[in-house]
């Protein structure tokens, strides 16, 4: 099978939550010496788009959707290591507090902005899912963060990552910290909006970016 068959079937074993099939095909890739982010890019997250497109369309249901989070986070176990082993010896870039807004429970994303992170050599601190905003520079206060890094996948919960942001300037340190926000839910127009530091649409562009802002 070549790569392109691979991703494909990787495709539709997502989005028929076949795990085993997922899972097995996710081996062959690694086996077959692909790179673990080509596979999630290519194939795994691919078929986790459609999942969500089907779940728009009222095709499939919350029970559906939960099983396709947790089968991505099954074969992100097994790809997890191999890319943390590629990115072991980098040089420390900067401080990152992470975590999902209030209300928000996606995490998908966010963990990969954070793996993708700390192998280019980012200290991140992730503070999970549902955070509320002056958790967020509690944190940053504590390990004395350069960049807060917002996600949120709803458009209900966007507006958690202004809150962050008004927190701050109620505090008197908007200038102490980069903002960067991401996630499904976020347009570079809402970006400016907010007048976050930065925003990407994906989470390689993220790493290039949080490099950008503190260099
Ligand atoms: C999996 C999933 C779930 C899982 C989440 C499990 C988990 N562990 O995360 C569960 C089942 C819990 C769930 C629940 C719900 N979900 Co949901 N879910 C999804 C789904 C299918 C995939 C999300 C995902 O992980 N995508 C893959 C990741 C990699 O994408 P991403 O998060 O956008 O991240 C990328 C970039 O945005 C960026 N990025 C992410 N974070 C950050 C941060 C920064 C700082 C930067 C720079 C970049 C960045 O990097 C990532 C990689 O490139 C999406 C559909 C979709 N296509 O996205 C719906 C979706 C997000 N969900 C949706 C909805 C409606 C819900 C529910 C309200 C359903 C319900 N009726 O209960 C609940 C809400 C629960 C809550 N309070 O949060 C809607 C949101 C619509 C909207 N715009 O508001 C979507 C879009 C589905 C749809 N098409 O209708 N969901």
């Amino acid at each position: 099978m070549d790569k392109g068959e691979l991703y494909n079937v990787l495709k539709d074993a997502m989005v028929a939550l076949e795990q085993d099939a997922v899972l097995t095909n996710t081996q062959k890739g690694l086996a077959a010496g692909i790179p673990p982010l080509e596979i999630i890019e290519n194939g795994l997250l691919p078929g986790l788009n459609t999942i969500g497109d089907q779940f728009e369309k009222e095709e499939i249901f919350l029970p559906e959707l939960m099983k396709s989070a947790m089968i991505f986070q099954a074969a992100m176990g097994l790809l997890q290591p191999k890319i943390k082993e590629q990115g072991a010896t980098v040089k420390k870039k900067g401080t990152v507090v992470i975590g999902t807004v209030k209300g928000d429970l996606h995490y998908i994303g966010k963990d990969i902005v954070k793996l993708l992170m700390q192998i280019s050599g980012f200290e991140v601190y992730d503070l999970g899912v549902d955070v509320d905003p002056f958790a967020f520079i509690l944190k940053a206060d504590e390990v004395n963060a350069d960049i807060i890094a917002l996600s949120a996948l709803l458009t209900t919960t966007l507006m958690g990552q202004k809150d962050v942001i008004e927190a701050l300037e109620g505090q008197g340190k908007r200038d102490k910290y980069k903002v960067m926000v991401g996630g499904g839910a976020v347009t570079k127009k809402w970006a400016d909006e907010i007048k976050a530091d930065g925003y990407t649409e994906t989470a390689y562009a993220a790493v290039v970016k949080a490099a950008e802002m503190i260099s």
